[in-house]
């Protein structure tokens, strides 16, 4: 798992010239959603400042080499700057939401970007899934311009209750506690306030537990910032993010109806309240992953799917929204694979995007399916527009 990573690097790869230079083929299999970020550390745990010594130590001179820059005045994100909040382009009339996406986090893919925000610098790596994403991009700005985007992420763990974050204007570092030498993102962006206790209210009315998050000092997590960035790197467009709450992120089997009343909650109140929005669902697909990392991480001679179980099981779910199979058939699908593949869709994001849409049933695009570390990991669009169409 994701958290092994660390404890090896404690040991024997430390002093090499690498904090992970074991290669590829020692790896060995694991599953890392089996454990939350949440819990349970590693009992012979690296503090993530210890490996990122270590790491930079070690990338000192790549970093200067790759920029031509002496280490120190490598070019650094204007924190606290305050941008205006005004979309892209004129408010629609018309209201609702307007799309949903599959938007996967895989810290790597903002690595591999090496946008101003991220701190750690990359050759490159997972294009076609980057490149997929610089697509949805575009479509947000030219062709769907919400008001707002709604984000379910699954390692924003609660555990108790559905949280709505409230702050109006979060600022900060957000750092993948297992991949502190890859991402380290500083990220500034503004809440739709109004929208986000509609929904906590909204919540509530269908009788889910709801917290409500104000607390500025909460360090926003990864992957509601890695989604964010990867659909709207220019972060213009106000945000509302939920959180996962515990249970179904940890009893594989449990029921998604939370997750159904919660989208069901979302839309009510995006609907009420007469936003434009989108709705993106921050979860990869199958999730066993390899626990040794190549040196350079981006090396993509050592990227692969997991196994062929894993492949054929996010195929096949793939498959099934690309068809525009109904909710039922969906639900069932949505189960098995997450029984079969350790599939992140456990923590409900999917779930909940998908009655967010009030299940259509409609060919979702898929625009993209890569791994990243052995996980499955598919760009998928559903445009409502096209469902009112059709
Ligand atoms: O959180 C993740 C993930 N979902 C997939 C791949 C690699 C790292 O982190
Ligand atoms: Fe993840």
């Amino acid at each position: 798992m994701r958290c092994r990573l660390g404890v090896r690097a404690s040991n024997s790869t430390r002093a090499s010239s690498s904090p992970w230079s074991v290669k590829f083929p020692n790896r060995s299999p694991t599953n890392c959603a089996a454990e939350s970020d949440a819990q349970a550390q590693p009992s012979r745990w690296v503090e993530p400042t210890q490996v990122r010594a270590a790491h930079l130590e070690s990338t000192v001179t790549k970093v200067s080499n790759v920029f031509r820059l002496p280490v120190g005045a490598r070019p650094s994100p204007q924190l606290g700057e305050q941008r205006p909040l005004e979309p892209t382009s004129p408010k629609r009339s018309e209201g609702g939401i307007v799309a949903g996406f599959l938007a996967p986090h895989p810290p790597h893919l903002i690595y591999g970007e090496n946008p101003i925000q991220n701190e750690p610098r990359s050759e490159g790596g997972w294009e076609t899934l980057r490149w997929a994403y610089e697509g949805v991009r575009r479509r947000i700005r030219e062709v769907y311009r919400p008001d707002v985007i709604v984000v379910h992420a699954p390692h924003w763990i609660t555990m108790v209750g559905h949280h709505v974050n409230c702050v109006p204007r979060s600022t900060g570092v957000s750092v993948e506690p297992i991949f502190p030498h890859l991402f380290r993102y500083h990220y500034d962006f503004q809440t739709d306030v109004e929208l986000a206790h509609a929904i906590a209210d909204s919540a509530e009315g269908l009788g889910l537990t709801v917290g409500r998050m104000t607390n500025p000092r909460l360090r926003v997590d990864y992957a509601t910032i890695g989604s964010l960035h990867l659909v709207n790197d220019s972060w213009d467009i106000p945000v509302v993010s939920l959180s996962a709450n515990n249970n179904p992120y940890f009893y594989s089997d449990a029921p998604q109806d939370q997750m159904e009343l919660l989208g069901e909650a979302t839309r009510t109140a995006i609907e009420a309240t007469g936003r434009r929005a989108i709705v993106i669902a921050s979860n990869s697909l199958s999730h066993m992953h390899w626990d040794r990392e190549p040196d350079p991480p981006e090396d993509m001679s050592a990227e692969h799917i997991y196994n062929q179980h894993q492949y054929q099981w996010d195929m096949h779910l793939l498959e099934a929204l690309r068809s525009g199979l109904g909710p039922d058939d969906l639900r069932s699908i949505i189960s098995a694979h997450i029984e079969a593949t350790a599939s992140e869709t456990k923590a409900g994001s999917l779930t909940w995007m998908l009655s967010a849409l009030g299940w259509p049933v409609m060919p979702a695009d898929v625009l993209a399916y890569g791994t990243v570390i052995g996980t499955g990991n598919g760009i998928v669009e559903w445009d409502m527009g096209k469902s009112m169409i059709s």
